[in-house]
Order: structure tokens, then sequence, then C-alpha cells
């Protein structure tokens, strides 16, 4: 006889509870497990007692396997930390570890003697068929899952993997599982009562540094516009939801694919905000825009990388640095706000890049003076990280450390906790990186955050700002931007914030 399977899904701490947004990973699994079984959501952003939670959970009921979702950086420790109590504490349950970390870095998460099978990829398909096969003790079909890695014996097996689908179960998230979901209703600069959705899943292209190509491999899958209006019209009349920021890998496609999606947009009128090209944004027609200006799109974050022809052709990227300046002015006139990230410090012509990317930093703020930026160290993925079909190919020069030694990436989850690996992951500093640009860079971005607060800031009240402002004024224009003492000491009163990475 079968019996219906019980998991339990874990999203280990990453970020505080006031930043948690709708943990929309589990919400996924759960909705798919719970098709033919159970499932019961612990998210570490609001459950702050991640371990006593855990345990309590697992004593209070009978599960067939524990779930945990871990992205690389900062979620690393508590991910480890809450593996091993299960496993000391409850060895006989399985557990298994999806996201991307599993999913880039799968033979160092299935190395760890608390991590029994990873999931690669999208996790609504493989993992209810992992499930059923533990719960019903038909391991011996373990083999014809799709996107599982598991260990048979001492060999670690790589089943094939999944084709990506948006399956939809006809039905919105099951919101409900996260006690209250209004709790993950944020205060944004988008609105009062902010939700996190994603809409379509992965990107058709593969920059070769970029997270989201290992994991997706240039597929993308759109939702129908009738789901796009359920879940949209869920958030905005049963959970009172103001404005959405859209977890899209990268929300704007094919023109004449994205006209209907923007239309129910357009009718809901909710402040959004999202990931998006700037080719792609050059590309719409102008009764697009209109859509796009009606929906009321408010920023969109754009991947700028380089000011460097050269280097975007380099990692893939596709676009040029005359289009970044382009849809600079073009969002202007629309009202929108990029919000332009760069990679700088790469490890080679590191200081001249960096330097070359201030420049452009500057002109496009001469452009577009609303222009948020981000300022990221480029760190490239190990090559064995990479989605299959682009190992091996485009491999750079290898990187070398500041000694001129090979960078060696860890071979263990614990290794990926040293600060300074999760300050790789973060993309916050760099082997390669000298303590000198490691300070200008940081120096830089102190002065230009001072003199263009950031507009996601509602925190420093309005006078700080414009002080600040002032007086980072002259340091900016005179391009002095080392040692600004001043400006850290005023920083540590107002507490200006950061454009926000991932996100608001
Ligand atoms: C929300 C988010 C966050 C949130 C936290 C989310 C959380 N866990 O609570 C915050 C803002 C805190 C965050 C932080 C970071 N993030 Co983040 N984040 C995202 C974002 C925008 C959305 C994630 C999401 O909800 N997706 C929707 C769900 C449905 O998809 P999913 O998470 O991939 O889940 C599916 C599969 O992965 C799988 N799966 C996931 N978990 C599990 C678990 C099990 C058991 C199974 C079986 C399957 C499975 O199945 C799910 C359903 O299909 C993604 C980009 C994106 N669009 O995905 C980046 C992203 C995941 N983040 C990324 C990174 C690198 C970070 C940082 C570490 C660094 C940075 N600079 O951004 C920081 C940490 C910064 C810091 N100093 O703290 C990268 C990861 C790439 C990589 N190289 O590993 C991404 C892809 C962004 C990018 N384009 O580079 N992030
Ligand atoms: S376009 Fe953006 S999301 Fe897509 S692969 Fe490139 S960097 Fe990643």
């Amino acid at each position: 006889m079968t019996h219906s399977p019980r998991t339990l899904l874990i999203n280990p701490t990453i970020t505080s509870r006031s930043s948690a947004r709708f943990p929309l990973s589990l919400l996924h699994l759960s909705a798919a497990l719970d098709r033919t079984g159970s499932s019961q959501i612990i998210d570490g952003n609001v459950d702050r007692d991640l371990m006593g939670e855990t345990c309590r959970a697992i004593e209070q009921n009978t599960f067939d396997a524990v779930g945990i979702s871990v992205m690389g950086g900062p979620q690393m420790e508590p991910s480890i930390a809450v593996s091993k109590m299960i496993r000391e504490r409850f060895p006989a349950l399985p557990i298994v570890w999806g996201g991307y970390f599993p999913t880039l870095y799968t033979d160092t998460a299935l190395g760890a003697p608390y991590v029994d099978y990873a999931i690669r990829g999208q996790g609504e398909e493989s993992f209810p068929e992992l499930i059923a096969a533990l719960s019903n003790k038909t391991e011996s079909k373990l083999g014809q899952i799709g996107g599982l890695s598991w260990k048979n014996g001492d060999t670690i097996v790589h089943n094939p993997n999944r084709r990506f689908t948006l399956g939809d179960t006809g039905l919105v998230l099951p919101y409900d599982k996260l006690g209250d979901p209004r709790r993950y209703l944020a205060r944004t600069f988008l609105g009062r009562r902010t939700a996190a959705h994603q809409a379509a899943i992965g990107c058709r292209f593969r920059c070769t540094f970029c997270g989201v190509a290992a994991m997706f491999g240039g597929t993308t899958a759109l939702p129908a516009v009738s789901r796009l209006e359920r879940d949209l019209s869920y958030l905005k009349y049963e959970l009172g939801a103001d404005s959405i920021q859209f977890f899209d890998h990268n929300f704007f496609d094919r023109e004449e694919e994205m006209i209907p999606l923007l239309e129910v947009m357009a009718k809901l009128e909710m402040p959004w905000w999202c990931y998006a090209r700037s080719d792609a944004l050059l590309n719409l027609s102008e009764s697009s825009w209109k859509l796009v200006r009606k929906s009321r799109l408010r920023m969109a974050y754009i991947g700028a990388e380089s000011p460097s022809g050269q280097m975007l052709k380099e990692i893939r990227k596709g676009t040029r640095p005359d289009q970044t300046l382009e849809v600079a002015e073009l969002c202007r006139r629309n009202g929108v706000i990029p919000e332009l990230s760069f990679m700088v410090a790469p490890p080679q012509n590191t200081e001249e890049e960096t330097l070359h990317t201030f420049e452009f930093i500057r002109e496009l703020k001469r452009i577009n003076p609303k222009s948020e930026i981000i300022v990221y160290i480029y760190t490239p993925l190990p090559e064995s990280s990479k989605h299959e079909k682009d190992r091996g190919k485009h491999v750079g020069t290898p990187l070398l450390d500041l000694n001129g030694e090979p960078v060696v990436f860890p071979k263990t989850p614990e290794e990926w906790t040293q600060q300074r690996w999760v300050d790789y992951a973060c993309h916050a500093d760099a082997p390669w990186l000298t303590d000198k640009l490691r300070q200008h860079i940081r120096d830089f971005v102190t002065v230009l955050r001072c003199r263009y607060p950031t507009a996601q800031d509602l925190r420093s009240p309005p006078w700080a700002k414009r002080s600040l402002s002032a007086m980072a004024s002259w340091r900016y224009r005179h391009r002095k931007y080392d040692r600004p003492w001043e400006l850290n000491l005023a920083n540590r009163l107002v507490r200006l914030r950061m454009p926000q990475v991932s996100g608001l």
C-alpha cells in the first residue's frame, strides 16, 4: 500500500525579517508536492528560530524527506547548520538540496555527508518524483528522475537534465502556508504593500558569468496571459498588494509575446520593478512603451556590466555600451528609473577597466541623473558550474590570484562559507584585487551614493539626503574619491541605504 507523502521545505535565513519576500521557490515546490501529498514550509527569513522550528516540525510530524533551498553566499552557513542538525538528530530522514547552489555545484553539495540528493534546475517535477520513490520505497526508480543527482554507493550519479516548463495547477500559489501572507508585503519605494512575484522563468541569453545562464542554459518560458492576470489579481484584490517586484530572470522578452502580458499589467496599474535588458527596451515600439507607462513600470534593473564593447563580447552579453547610454535616455523620457549594474575589476586590465567604468558611470549620470548604479566586482563562475551546453566553450584566460597562482575554487560547502568565498559569491571581492584598488572602488561608491542617494531609500529623511549630496558634490565634481572620511562619518549618522542587490 502507498501512503500520501509528506515533505518539509526549508528556506534557510538569508535576509532580515523586514526584507523577507515570498519564498517563491518553496511556494512553487509546495504547490507541486501537494498534488500527490502534503508539505510544510519553514521560512528562515521570517521564522528566526530556524533550528528550533525545524526540530519541532520533525518531532511533531512524520516526513518522508526534507527539502532545503540553497543559494551560494550568505545562505550557505545556515543551510549547512540546519542540514547537520537534521542529520545528527534524525539520521534516517533524507535531505535534499535544491536551488542555485546544488545546481551549479552539484558534486560539492553531494560530497557533504548531510546531503543525500540534489535536484538541479526546476524542482516542480523532479522533487515530487523523488519523494514518491522515497515514500514508496521504490529507490530502483531513482535513475529515471530527470534533473536528479544522487549517491549510488560511493559514486555520484547525475541523471540527465530535465526540460523547463511552466506547468500551471490552475490555482494561485499556496500563500496561506506562510501563516499570514500579508506579512510578506513590504513598504518599498513602489508602494506600501509590495509583493514579490515570478511570472516567466529563465532567460534566452547565455552570458558566461551568469548563474541564470548556468541554470537555464538559454531557455525561457513565458506565462499564459490568463495565469498572469489570475495571479496578479489575487495579489491585488485578495492580499491587498499595491505594487509588484518581479523576480523574473529577465522580464522583457520578444515584443509580440510581451504585448498581451503588458496589457494585463496596464489594466491592473500596480507600480512594478523588474530585470530587463537594454536591447529589449530599446526594441520596444512606441505603442508598447505606452502600455509600459500605463502599467506603471517604475524601475528596471539592467545589467550594463561594462563600458567596453570587447568585454561585453567576451562575456557574451549581446548588448553594446552605446545601448546602455541610449537606454538611460529612453528610460528618462518614459519616467522609468534604470538601475544599471556594472562588474568592475575583471581579472585582466583590472585597474584600467575599473577606472574606465567610473568615467562611463559619470556619463550615464549626465544623461540621466536618476539612473541608479550598482557596482559589483566581476567574479566569473568556475567552468565546472556552467550549464552542460556551455561547459568548455568560451573559456576565458585562467584566473590568477595576486601572486600569479591559479584560483582554486572551494571543494566543500564549508569552504564556501569562508568570508573570501562568500564575498566572491556576492560579487563583493576577488582574489586578484589589490588592497589599493579595492579601497578605491569602495571610496568611489561612497562618493557616488552620497552624491546621488538612491530613490529606494525610504529611511533617511530628505534633508539628510540633500545635505550628503551637497557634501559629496565637490569630491564628485573634482574626482576626489579617495578617503571620503567626512562622508563615511556622516553616513554613519544617517545610514543611507544602498541600491539593493537582487531587488528592492
Ligand atoms: C529573491 C532573491 C534573493 C533574495 C533571497 C531569496 C530567499 N531565498 O529568501 C535576496 C535579496 C536576499 C537575495 C540575495 C542574494 N542573491 Co539572490 N536572487 C533572488 C532572485 C531575484 C529570485 C529568487 C526566486 O525567488 N526565484 C523564483 C523561484 C520560483 O525560483 P528559484 O528560487 O530558482 O527556485 C526553483 C529552483 O531553483 C528549484 N529549487 C529552489 N530551491 C529548491 C529546493 C529544493 C529542495 C528543490 C528540490 C528545488 C529547489 O525549484 C524552484 C522552483 O522551480 C534570484 C533571481 C531569479 N529570478 O531567480 C536571485 C539569485 C538567485 N540571487 C543570486 C545571488 C548571487 C544572490 C547573492 C548571493 C549575491 C548578489 N549579489 O545578489 C545575494 C546575497 C546578498 C547578500 N549580501 O546578502 C543569483 C544566484 C546565481 C549564482 N551564481 O548562484 C541570482 C540567480 C541572481 C542573479 N541573476 O545573479 N536573492
Ligand atoms: S541576460 Fe541577464 S539573466 Fe540572461 S543570461 Fe545574461 S545576465 Fe543572465
